[in-house]
């Protein structure tokens, strides 16, 4: 851990008094001051790590305290706030720490915009890493996880996130997972669960079947490292593709609520292709006849470009064709385990195809060759048709194969820029021109036709011979659910020897997991439930005869497909949920890494459960408006990357003890004394980077912490965490406190008078006079400044989440503000700092309450009837458009313009309007400067020097310095 001494302010009421104002009076009423003086022992100091402590113990005993009932007249919007809850491992990291603090942040702001908001939490808390986890530990999984979500727990309480934790629910607690077992069987009921013969991925190590993602590009398991084997098992599927065009089509209802990225990484992965299907005659030597193969084409357009037929390798040509040859059979052993990109080719002996096209062209020469056929792997089993035509021309993959494996002189194109482009060209420099174009003199009566409609005739005069037709191809296969483990939802499924599988009934839910033996746990592999006798043999429910139980569980995606529906409703014992409760997520916070499966499978399963009595009826109505979407807003974070250092020879990772970081700005190599390199990386336990959100948490502060990583990068980009940074907020804090301070001394024996009630109740507790011409000008630079912040932090939650760090620069410019000309009138004080503090208290919990209560002690006598600022409203606008824009030009600033370094005049402008926050607070931003000069430009003083004594468009140099109080142009 870096160390530097944190600063730590200490202002003294005796120095507040010298900057006293005369509004303040001489003499302090005395009970005032003997409260003032009781907590500035107390605190005078900002220690944000003690104000934690106090304050998120209070939050602790206020929660288990009852709620009181408040009875609201009016009904209150609703808003659902929701993080991508978490696998307990047991330990927050920072991705953690930034993913809560967003959402919690919107969830605060909703409360306090008085929206009856939920924010729950729960624990994804099935899967293979909690049973791994405990075989290792040779404890129960059930009791490690348990373990895991209480620290987990502790920690998110920690970073004073603010959850509703009487929604809380784990998916491994068979009160939740009897509701993912009834849903498996409405699936079940409705055909949408079946089984089927799979060849599937295994991985002989950890002894499972792995979903495709599982494996990474090489073949190895995501998980144990092993090399995964192919077998043909029966497995348990849902039925998403019935749903594929309605996913599809749906996502343009999201468009604006989720990133384009996300949308079009759901687009790809469903993958509709508009293409057609061609089929080639074949020959096989020693056999009578031909017969046909088809290949699924999305470029009809470059079928006179086609050199080869490549297969698949169980397709069925070449199952047949390895009866009798074993190279062949050697060869497929070996491709099964090859990568997806693999150039590996098996020309197939005596095997080859006719060109379709030779059915209605017998001119062109080349159409009238065999084709060779290859089997090779880079050809899915699963997509199109199993066989591709080869078009090495016109395809990248394709090009490759074509050198790899047949050693070719020279590459055809059969499109070109023009109908004259060249159409051979020789291999060694042959690229594939992937894109649309003319079709080359090569293709017959096509020459000259562009892409798509060569491609439409091409299809047409091919489906009058029979060899072609328009066709769909969907990348989206059916989602294989079953795993052959333990920690996991059983299928609900028993297996009868006469009735075959007949589903538990609703009234023996939940199927519950056996406890698992000793022997297991110390090191068996395989799956548990095979082997618990008494739980996998029962009776039929349907004939009552001896039968077993399924003894496949779950993919944890299931549970996650649906368990924001069950916060809804918790409680509820004889449904998932009741449909007077159903409501999509407002806003879904979550990484990246979520942006495909987990979305999908959960929209998946939205949808299907919208057409089912869950729902309540208006959703399956026919035109209910808006497609069933459950996730309406989508903010996708961004990852923390970690200070990585490494040693500029070796390029070794150096452990953090090894990095001399006295000098933040200058680390150095323990002893060596050498410069060590210095980059951002994916935070892992190899490369030493990683930070522990709650050991931050206790050195600076939630807070600090929090503001940190929020002010840090805009949502959605990588985040590099740099924890010596933490001071800029530490010092801003600290601005702040002062002002707390500060203000509360003038507010102490003011005539300000403030109701407990209106305080509660208003977005202000008080309101600026009706005129607004006495206010002075430090009261007019803080109204305006308070107003501007509050409708642009505002807005930027509200409609830009995305810019979230923003919202801290904003705050901390109307600090600073603040700081460097106090407002004058302590009305004006009072307003822009409870605003200020109330905007900051999404962000800084601890904080922000503890100001709010010292900037009231002088105001509310009892104070109990203050309540706490995270329930009191949320600031509206200070002004009307039209007071602010009087005020803005009102008096406005005096600017003094500096040519060439001689001070030449001085000109008034009108105050800055709206907030421009890209400047974080380190001086006026590119935008305020530019904004500041073409103000300039239009005072008849500003033209006279920097137009007509000068000419403004050869300047060298313009620099707005001093608060923008001096202009220095070079020219
Ligand atoms: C010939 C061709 C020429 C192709 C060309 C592309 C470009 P998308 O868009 O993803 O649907 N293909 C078809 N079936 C395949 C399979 N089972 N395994 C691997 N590749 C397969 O891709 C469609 C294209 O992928 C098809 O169009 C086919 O190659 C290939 F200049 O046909 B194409
Ligand atoms: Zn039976």
């Amino acid at each position: 851990m870096q160390n530097f001494s944190r600063i730590r302010l200490t202002p003294i009421v005796a120095q507040a008094r010298l900057c006293a104002r005369p509004i303040l009076r001489p003499l302090l009423p005395s009970n005032a001051f003997t409260r003032l003086s009781t907590t500035a022992a107390i605190s005078r100091r900002l220690d944000l790590p003690a104000l934690d402590k106090k304050w998120q113990e209070k939050w602790k005993s206020d929660a288990e305290s009852p709620r009181p009932v408040v009875q609201s007249t009016e009904p209150k919007p609703k808003s659902y706030v929701l993080s991508m809850f978490p696998y307990p491992p047991g330990t927050l990291h920072m991705g953690h720490l930034r993913v809560y603090t967003i959402s919690d942040v919107l969830s605060r702001f909703y409360k306090m915009r008085g929206h009856d908001v939920l924010h729950p939490m729960g624990w994804d808390a099935f899967g293979l890493p909690a049973e791994n986890a405990a075989i290792e530990r040779g404890v129960d999984p059930a009791e490690w996880t348990e373990q895991n979500i209480a620290k987990m727990k502790e920690q998110l309480r920690s970073i004073s996130a603010s959850f509703d934790w009487d929604m809380e629910l784990a998916t491994c607690a068979p009160e939740f997972y009897e509701h993912t077992q009834r849903i498996f069987l409405m699936l079940y009921e409705k055909g949408l669960a079946y089984q089927a013969e799979a060849l599937v991925n295994y991985d002989p190590v950890d002894k499972t079947v792995l979903a495709n993602e599982q494996v990474d590009a090489n073949g190895f398991s995501w998980r144990s490292g092993a090399k995964v084997e192919k077998l043909n098992l029966k497995q348990w599927f849902f039925r998403i593709t019935d749903f594929k065009e309605a996913l599809l089509k749906d996502l343009d209802s999201l468009a604006g609520g989720w990133p384009d990225r996300v949308l079009s990484m759901q687009r790809n992965w469903i993958g509709k292709s508009v293409g057609a299907k061609v089929t080639f005659p074949v020959t096989i030597e020693g056999q009578d006849g031909e017969v046909n193969v088809d290949v699924f084409t999305t470029r009809p357009d470059t079928l006179y470009g086609v050199e080869y037929l490549a297969l698949s390798l169980d397709h069925p040509i070449v199952l047949k064709a390895a009866e009798k040859d074993s190279a062949l059979r050697t060869f497929l052993d070996e491709a099964s385990s090859l990568p997806a990109d693999s150039k590996a080719g098996y020309r197939l002996d005596g095997v080859t195809a006719s060109h379709p096209l030779r059915k209605i062209d017998n001119e062109s020469a080349h159409v009238q060759r065999e084709l060779p056929i290859f089997v090779a792997p880079y050809v899915l089993s699963d997509y199109g048709e199993g066989a591709v035509m080869g078009v090495p021309g016109h395809d990248a993959r394709d090009i490759s194969f074509f050198k790899e494996n047949v050693n070719p002189e020279s590459i055809t194109l059969v499109i070109g820029e023009s109908d004259t482009s060249k159409t051979l060209v020789p291999a060694q420099d042959a690229k594939a021109f992937t894109q649309d174009g003319v079709l080359t003199s090569h293709c017959w009566k096509y020459q000259g036709l562009h892409s798509k409609e060569a491609a439409t005739q091409i299809v047409n005069d091919l489906k009058q011979v029979g060899q072609a037709d328009f066709k769909e191809t969907w990348r989206l296969r059916d989602w294989l659910i079953s795993r052959q483990r333990y920690w996991g939802a059983p299928i609900p499924i028993i297996h009868c020897g006469d009735c075959g599988p007949v589903p538990v009934p609703a009234k023996d839910l939940p199927v519950k997991l056996p406890k698992i033996e000793g022997e297991w746990l110390k090191g068996k592999k395989g799956n548990p439930l095979e082997s618990s006798k008494e739980w996998l043999h029962t009776n039929c429910p349907s004939c009552g005869g001896p039968a077993r139980r399924d003894t496949d569980t779950m993919d944890t995606f299931v549970d996650s497909s649906w368990y924001y529906l069950r916060f809804l409703d918790t409680k509820n014992k004889d449904a998932p949920f009741s449909p007077s409760v159903v409501q999509p997520v407002n806003v879904y916070i979550g990484g990246v890494e979520h942006a495909i499966l987990h979305l999908l499978y959960a929209r998946f399963i939205y949808k299907f459960l919208s057409q089912s009595e869950l729902f309540p009826a208006s959703a399956h109505a026919d035109n209910s408006g808006a497609p069933p979407e459950p996730f309406k807003t989508l903010l996708s974070q961004g990852m923390v990357h970690g200070k990585t250092f490494t040693e500029p020879d070796t390029g070794r990772f150096l452990l953090p003890a090894e990095v001399d970081l006295t000098n933040p700005d200058k680390p150095l190599i323990t002893g060596t004394q050498i410069t060590p390199n210095v980059s951002y990386e994916k935070m892992s336990k190899s490369k030493y980077n990683g930070v522990d959100p709650t050991e931050c948490a206790t050195k600076y502060g939630a807070d600090a912490t929090r503001a940190h990583i929020l002010f840090s990068a805009p949502v959605s980009e990588v985040l590099e965490w740099d924890e010596t940074k933490i001071v800029g907020v530490e010092r801003w804090f600290g601005r702040l406190w002062k002002l707390v301070l500060d203000a509360q001394h003038q507010l102490t024996g003011s005539s300000l008078a403030i109701s407990a009630s209106d305080l509660n109740a208003a977005g202000h507790a008080v309101s600026l006079p009706s005129s607004l011409q006495d206010l002075s000008d430090s009261d007019t630079d803080a109204v305006l400044a308070t107003h501007n912040t509050i409708s642009s932090v505002t807005t930027c939650i509200e409609s830009n989440p995305y810019g979230l760090n923003t919202v801290i620069s904003d705050l901390t410019k109307l600090t600073n503000t603040l700081s460097s000309t106090p407002p004058s009138s302590p009305l004006v004080y009072y307003l822009s700092l409870s605003a200020l503090l109330r905007l900051l208290s999404p962000i800084a919990p601890a904080l922000a309450s503890e100001s709010w209560e010292l900037l009231h002690q002088p105001l509310i006598k009892d104070s109990t009837s203050l309540r706490s600022i995270l329930s009191s409203p949320w600031p509206t606008n200070l002004l009307t458009d039209e007071q602010a824009e009087v005020l803005a030009a009102r008096g406005g600033q005096t600017v003094a313009i500096q040519i060439n370094g001689k001070l030449r005049c001085a000109v008034t402008i009108p105050r800055m309007m709206s907030p421009i926050t890209s400047s974080q607070g380190k001086g006026p931003s590119q935008e305020e400067q530019d904004w500041i000069i073409s103000r300039i430009l239009e005072t008849a003083e500003g033209k006279l020097w920097l137009r007509e004594k000068n000419d403004w468009e050869k300047r060298r140099r313009v620099i707005v310095v001093r608060g923008c109080k001096l202009v220095n142009v070079v020219f």
